[in-house]
């Protein structure tokens, strides 16, 4: 895989950052939503991942959940989780913006994250509105309950149909408007608002670097795509990037 053009971009770069989705993560076993094996294929979004499917039915979103909390609490970084870390420590500013709830990038040793879709080791009392980390695996009781209010608690996500977090998004739209490069990495592109942020960047004189198995909506516009495992190119780009 020829780097030299992107090599030389990137030791200019002062502001480089991420957009990761599930395809990062896909390396360390936890699947997809919408790859082969993803986990839209048994379930439909609407059936599980909105607040109308909480409200019919919280022990069935509990359970997806609940399930994807055994496969994440076993799951480790990979290398390309592990090599973003490293590269944060090498440039004056560098953010991951993930739209994953897994916590990879923090376990990879990434300070610098703003986890737009919430995560998955959060709850959140549907009565009072608190926020308590909660990392019981399995979860014994489902629907979890507040232990002061007795309400049943939520995963702190974002579902379909819901809002961002404003502080969340308006700190992500910063920094895409201020990167020199936003590499986008394993994600289809096609959940929003955050699949609008690369195109921030674009209009900003930023440089968009896809990595991802197969094209995206966003390929077209990207400046540099990397048809592979995100697990493999980054450590491939380091080693060129850093010898
Ligand atoms: C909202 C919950 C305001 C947490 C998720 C325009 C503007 C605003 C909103 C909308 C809009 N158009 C439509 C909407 C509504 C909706 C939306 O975007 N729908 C889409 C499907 C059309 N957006 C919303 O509802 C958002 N809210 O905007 O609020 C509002 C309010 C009311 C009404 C309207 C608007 C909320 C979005 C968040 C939803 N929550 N999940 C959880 O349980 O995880 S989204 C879900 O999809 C995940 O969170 C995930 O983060 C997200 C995106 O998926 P990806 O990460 O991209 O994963 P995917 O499987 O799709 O792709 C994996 C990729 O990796 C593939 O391309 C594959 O090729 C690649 N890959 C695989 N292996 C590898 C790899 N690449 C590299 N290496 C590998 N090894």
């Amino acid at each position: 895989m020829v780097f030299k053009e992107i090599i030389y971009i990137l030791k200019k770069a002062k502001f480089i950052s991420v957009l990761s989705g599930a395809g990062i993560s896909a390396e360390s076993g936890i699947p997809t939503f919408r790859g082969e094996d993803g986990l839209w294929k048994k379930y439909r979004a609407e059936e599980l991942a909105t607040p109308q499917a909480f409200e019919r039915d919280p022990v069935l979103v509990w359970e997806w959940y609940n399930w994807r909390r055994e496969i994440i609490g076993k799951a480790q970084p990979n290398q390309g989780h592990i090599t973003l870390a490293k590269w944060e420590s090498l440039y004056p500013n560098f953010w991951v913006i993930t739209q994953n709830i897994d916590g990879l990038h923090r376990r990879a040793g990434s300070k610098n994250i703003v986890e737009l879709h919430g995560n998955i080791w959060k709850v959140r009392c549907t009565r009072e509105g608190t926020i308590k980390e909660n990392t019981e695996i399995p979860l014994k009781e489902l629907p979890p309950k507040c232990e002061n209010c007795g309400g049943f608690l939520r995963p702190h996500v974002v579902w379909f149909g819901e809002s961002l977090d404003r502080n969340d998004m308006e700190k992500a739209e910063e920094i895409a408007i201020s990167s020199d490069v936003m590499f986008v990495i394993g994600t289809s592109a096609v959940v929003y608002p955050a699949a609008s942020l690369p195109f921030l960047t674009k209009r900003n004189g930023g440089l968009i670097v896809e990595i991802n198995l197969a094209e995206t909506p966003l390929t077209s516009y990207a400046d540099f795509f990397f048809k592979g495992r995100s697990g493999e190119i980054l450590p491939q780009l380091d080693s060129e990037l850093n010898g």
